[in-house]
């Protein structure tokens, strides 16, 4: 049997899951939303990461049946987490292909609903392959934007990174990718770019949220500089929904 039929199986099987990895204000340490992360939990035990099978799906055409998965263990996860904390945030992981496909942003207006929760308690993360289907994804954005739905570009700086793309749609939010953080307190040359990303966010006026903090040092010449936000494993890993909600609960 192919891998795509596994994944087929997966979704019926309810073996895939969502795993949600904080993201803290730097000035007050404060967990102000988390990213869901998607998770194969292969019944032997082992788990599939989404960089493996991501790929798959988009290239056998499973992506809609993933999506829709996607947009349905959110509906079912985060009721009481948007009850009890209503100004958490939680970010999804949405590539071109879902930006551009017919009903996305209905679909997700019916999921805030049956969630019972506010558009800004949804962030869309979108890495910067959109940038190659603009006039198909600008729709789906700008709809997103206007019912209240934030929309971060993800892994900024790794792919198809014209800083001129970033004048073409108004991001409420800039994702720093890990492969950057990890350079700042280097002296690298890529700690420059960091430098460069930071400041020409600033002046866009788009917020950032650094992503794969591991030391402090990290923290500390980010907040410096301007960024609010962290993701990382300083902070916490990527954890079940129960969890988050045990360990929000604890904090207050
Ligand atoms: O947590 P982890 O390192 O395994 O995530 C790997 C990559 O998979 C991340 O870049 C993330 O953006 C992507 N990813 C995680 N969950 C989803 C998802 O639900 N949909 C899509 N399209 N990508 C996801
Ligand atoms: O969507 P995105 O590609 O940004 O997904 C974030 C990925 O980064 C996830 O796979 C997550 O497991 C991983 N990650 C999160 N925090 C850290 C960290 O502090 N260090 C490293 N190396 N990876 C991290
Ligand atoms: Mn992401
Ligand atoms: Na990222």
């Amino acid at each position: 049997t192919t891998i795509r039929n596994l994944l087929r199986q997966a979704i019926k099987r309810d073996e895939l899951s969502l795993a949600y990895q904080p993201i803290v204000e730097l000035d007050t340490g404060r967990w102000i939303g988390a990213e869901a992360l998607m998770r194969w939990n292969r019944p032997r035990g082992e788990t599939i990461s989404p960089d493996i099978f991501i790929p798959i799906a988009e290239k056998s055409g499973l992506m809609p049946a993933l999506r829709e998965h996607l947009i349905h263990m959110v509906e079912r996860e985060t009721p009481a987490l948007f009850a009890r904390h209503p100004d958490f945030h939680v970010a999804l992981n949405f590539c071109a292909e879902d930006f551009c496909a017919a009903g996305f942003t209905t679909r997700l207006a019916a999921a805030i609903e049956r969630i019972g929760a506010r558009p800004g308690n949804l962030q869309v993360e979108v890495t910067e392959r959109v940038f190659m289907h603009l006039e198909d994804a600008a729709p789906a954005i700008g709809g997103l934007q206007k019912l209240g739905v934030s929309v971060a570009i993800d892994d900024f700086g790794t792919g198809f990174s014209s800083l001129s793309y970033l004048t073409r749609l108004q991001f409420d939010c800039l994702k720093i990718d890990k492969t950057f953080v990890g350079t700042v307190d280097t002296g690298a040359v890529t700690s420059k770019i960091v430098d460069h990303i930071i400041e020409m966010s600033k002046s866009l006026g788009i917020a950032m949220i650094a992503e794969g903090v591991e030391t402090q040092a990290q923290a500390d010449y980010l907040r410096e500089r301007g960024v609010r936000y962290a993701q990382g494993w300083l902070y916490a890993k990527a954890m079940p929904i129960r969890e988050l909600l045990e360990r929000l609960h604890a904090a207050h």
